[in-house]
């Protein structure tokens, strides 16, 4: 018999110090796994899910190249078993209180301690803790059953007299979009998602506190700790809390016999406050508590706390209602995307994969992501991140674009999630809101779910969906945190025309219904919570899915890794619109994502623009679960696409944006820090070969946290060609590049462009010059590595350095790529 590794971990603070701290022990070592029906046991990775490990035993192909996924869906109709066996000494037996603590299950899971069955799971998002003291010796089995989904489906969608939309994923809570959705695979896995903690412990047990602050202002925050703790006995002596700030002690208790919840509060003098990045620091405060017995340390807990104020301001104004964010009582403009999980098989992300993603946030000068209901609630490294990087986080519940059923049993469910992860985020300075839905009441109200049914089944469902998302989750937010709770995204569907007057909105009129993207500019809303265009991903994710060297974007297997069923043709129509259509796969992938990056920076303007009307935008979607064509402005790989270098200029703080209203173009500068900017506005009119046709510039004084056109100029009173020209607007640090037509009707010039490459400690500077004006430069090179820019334009005779970060010696496969080239 093989035994476990133990992994003790002694949460100790001071090793002088006598302590009877809880023990903890995870359970990750030695498991093995089969199919319940198979008599042959291979080894597993915990946490993990059966793909993963599947994989790992070269068992399957890997789902995420060519048509392979396809091959794999009997994987989510078998039924799966774990098992590990563990030993125990006997100092860990004689405490007096041992539990499992099982932090993530993924779904169905029966699970058997020493062949007694300690727990049936039915919720991914669940943690489960069980009393298992009296079934332990120092010799156990742990065993896991993970039954398909389907099996369960089918019960619970038997007992309905109605089918619901999107059944039967919505009678199985765990990540929706598992099932499949339109920029992801459907890999439908299971197993032990989390980590499985044993603790062991005899006197007291914190389980977790919240710190909340009571009162914030410049000079002092008032603040309270509530400490949830378990003690098994009768404290025979008394116990005391400290809590330390930063390292010093500032607060002890009485000393105290009570059993019950211990309520404490304390101030910090000139507290440093936590601002999302744009606007200031994301200042952590390390905030312990201490539980002691007669200097014996029973347990401790530590918190990264930031203090803000938040909330989301709704109030009715002249035009409908306002959705904006306060942080610290400034009205902050959210910027950003949407979050969707990284991987279909999450124990493939890695901290470092996180750390990544979040710079690429930071660096695209976001301040928001969207973790949007189809996915996960995410692990706690993602808001620890958060907030050290001072990025908000608008937090979906995990439910999207479906109704759910609403019986007893799954509500009392739904509960128990929401409680769980409310109480495990709540202290995170990071979260902004709690929002019901994705688009269940959208769908509802506007795609069609409600024909052919008769009153009482209407009435029916749409009261289940009250009891979830207009009783259980908000009622739970109130209960256990001060943070705002938001029914479902949108407010209103895009066929409602108070989407543009009331709440957040999902503008899919671009895209699902062909719009052209100047629909854009026409109509904002009050905070753009969605909106996006599909691209084709980077060279190096289009030849992993072809596992093959040359670009290939019509091959069947490259085609299921769309998962939209028109999105071909959609890029293609927009394409058409405002771009040449490239003949040659290479360049078509180039074109798409110029195309995305053209029609979601127009986008992001408008509404910037619109400030303080419009009070955010957050594009769909940021990142991708798999090797796909998709929404992201970031592939799978980690690639940028043209979108992320160019959202990383329209999110700049000072935005220069100009339009043109009736042949008088318009210069708008909008603002978003916190102080007034006081500069010269300078804007030139050049040819492609750099001749100056017009030139100004003006004295602008910009107010803090603002948006105003600040030039105005009748292009009628300039003799030009809008074919042949860009505005150059320049105001302090900020450039921009303004082109008065489309970009397939400007008449550019070809000529050389001329490089010159160092070697610098960190890779290679690449210095780029040309006689005219090269549009959308593309710089990209097999070897991996990241372009400081991308995408940019090159103005005449001007020269322009970008660093190429790899780790590679010689940078000998560099090539580039100019709009220029598809002039006709
Ligand atoms: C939005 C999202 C997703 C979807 C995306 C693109 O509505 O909420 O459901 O993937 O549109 O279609």
């Amino acid at each position: 018999m093989r035994y476990s590794l133990l992994l003790l971990i002694f949460i100790c603070f001071s090793c002088q110090l006598e302590h009877d701290l809880p023990q903890t022990i995870e359970l990750t070592e030695n498991w093995q796994f089969k199919k319940v029906s198979d008599t042959i046991w291979n080894s597993a990775t915990v946490p993990g899910n059966v793909h993963s490990d599947l994989l790992d035993h070269n068992l399957i192909e890997d789902p995420f190249i060519g048509n392979n996924e396809k091959d794999l869906q009997w994987i989510s109709e078998t039924d799966w078993e774990y098992k590990n066996t563990f030993l125990l000494d006997e100092l860990t037996l004689q405490k007096k209180n041992i539990e499992l603590n099982f932090e993530g299950l993924d779904t169905y899971a029966s699970v058997y301690l020493n062949d007694s069955l300690i727990l049936k799971a039915n919720n991914a998002f669940r943690k489960w803790t069980i009393d298992v003291k009296s079934l332990l010796k120092s010799e156990n089995e742990l065993r896991l059953v993970f039954e398909s989904t389907s099996k369960y489906e089918e019960v619970e969608k038997a007992k309905l007299a109605y089918e619901l939309p999107e059944s039967e994923r919505i009678f199985t809570r765990k990540a929706q979009f598992q099932y499949g959705w339109d920029w992801g695979p459907k890999l439908n896995t299971s197993g032990i998602s989390k980590l499985i903690k044993l603790v062991a412990w005899d006197a007291l047990k914190i389980d977790n506190v919240h710190v909340r602050a009571l009162h914030l202002t410049d000079s002092i925050a008032d603040l309270s700790i509530e400490i949830n703790k378990r003690s098994s006995v009768e404290l025979d002596k008394k116990i005391i809390y400290h809590i330390y700030v930063n390292g010093s002690l500032i607060k002890s208790s009485e000393p105290t016999h009570t059993n019950d919840q211990q309520f404490n509060r304390f101030q910090i003098i000139k507290p440093k406050k936590w601002w999302p990045h744009n606007l200031g620091e994301p200042y952590l405060y390390d905030i312990k508590v201490i539980v002691k017995q007669d200097e014996k340390i029973l347990d401790s807990i530590s918190v990264k706390k930031g203090l803000r104020t938040i909330a989301l301001v709704t109030e009715k104004d002249g035009i409908g209602e306002s959705f904006y964010f306060k942080v610290n009582d400034v009205p902050v403009y959210a910027k950003g995307a949407n979050y969707i999980p990284q991987n279909s098989l999450q124990n493939k992300v890695t901290d470092g994969d996180y750390e990544k993603l979040l710079n690429d946030v930071v660096d695209a000068n976001m301040n928001m992501l969207r973790v949007w209901g189809g996915g996960i609630y995410e692990n706690d490294i993602f808001y620890n991140l958060c907030d050290k990087k001072g990025i908000l986080v608008w937090q979906d519940f995990m439910f999207a674009c479906a109704m759910y059923p609403g019986d007893k049993d799954f509500l009392e469910n739904v509960k128990q999630e929401a409680i769980g992860n409310v109480k495990r985020l709540r202290n995170h300075a990071s979260i902004a809101l709690w929002c019901g839905n994705n688009e269940n009441s959208e769908g509802w109200h506007r795609w069609g779910w409600q024909a052919d049914r008769s009153d009482a089944e209407k009435a029916e469902i749409w009261s289940n969906y009250l009891k979830v998302f207009d009783s259980i989750l908000p009622n739970t937010v109130a209960k256990l945190t001060d943070t705002n709770y938001w029914e479902s995204s949108p407010k209103y569907g895009r066929g409602n025309p108070k989407y543009k007057t009331e709440g957040d909105a999902h503008d899919w009129w671009i895209w699902h219904d062909g719009y052209p993207f100047e629909h854009l500019e026409e109509n904002v809303p009050r905070f753009m919570s969605e909106f996006g265009f599909q691209s084709f991903p980077s060279y190096e994710t289009i030849r992993y899915i072809n596992q093959n060297d040359s670009i290939e974007i019509t091959s069947d297997s490259f085609k299921n890794h769309q998962k939209h069923s028109r999105g071909f043709q959609i890029i293609e129509d927009y394409m058409e619109r405002d771009f040449p259509i490239p003949d040659n796969a290479e360049d078509y992938v180039y074109m798409s994502q110029l195309l995305q990056a053209y029609g979601i920076t127009k986008g992001i303007e408008a509404q910037r623009r619109a400030k303080p009307y419009n009070m955010g935008t957050l594009f769909w979607q940021l990142n991708d679960c798999w090797p796909a064509v998709s929404w992201s402005s970031i592939d799978y790989f980690g690639n940028w696409k043209a979108l992320h270098y160019k959202v990383k200029r329209s999110f700049e703080a000072i935005l220069i944006s100009s339009k043109i209203e009736n042949e008088v173009l318009k210069t708008s500068i909008v603002n978003d820090n916190m102080s007034q900017e006081q500069g010269i506005l300078n804007l030139k009119l050049i040819d492609f070969s750099g001749n100056i046709i017009w030139e100004d510039s003006k004295n602008i004084i910009v107010v803090a946290n603002s948006s105003a056109i600040k030039y105005e100029l009748d292009l009628n009173t300039i003799r030009f060609n809008k074919n042949e020209v860009v505005l150059v607007s320049k105001f302090e640090n900020s450039t921009s590049h303004f082109y008065m037509i489309k970009p397939k009707d400007l008449n550019l010039k070809t000529s050389e462009i001329t490089k010159t490459i160092t070697k610098t400690l960190d890779g290679f500077n690449i210095e780029l010059t040309s006689k005219t004006l090269q549009k959308d430069v593309f710089l990209y090179a097999d070897t991996k590595g990241h372009f400081s820019d991308n995408f940019f334009d090159l103005l005449p005779n001007e020269s322009i350095i970008i660093h190429f970060k790899s780790n590679i010696k010689t940078l000998q496969d560099l090539q580039v790529k100019t709009f220029n080239n598809f002039i006709r």
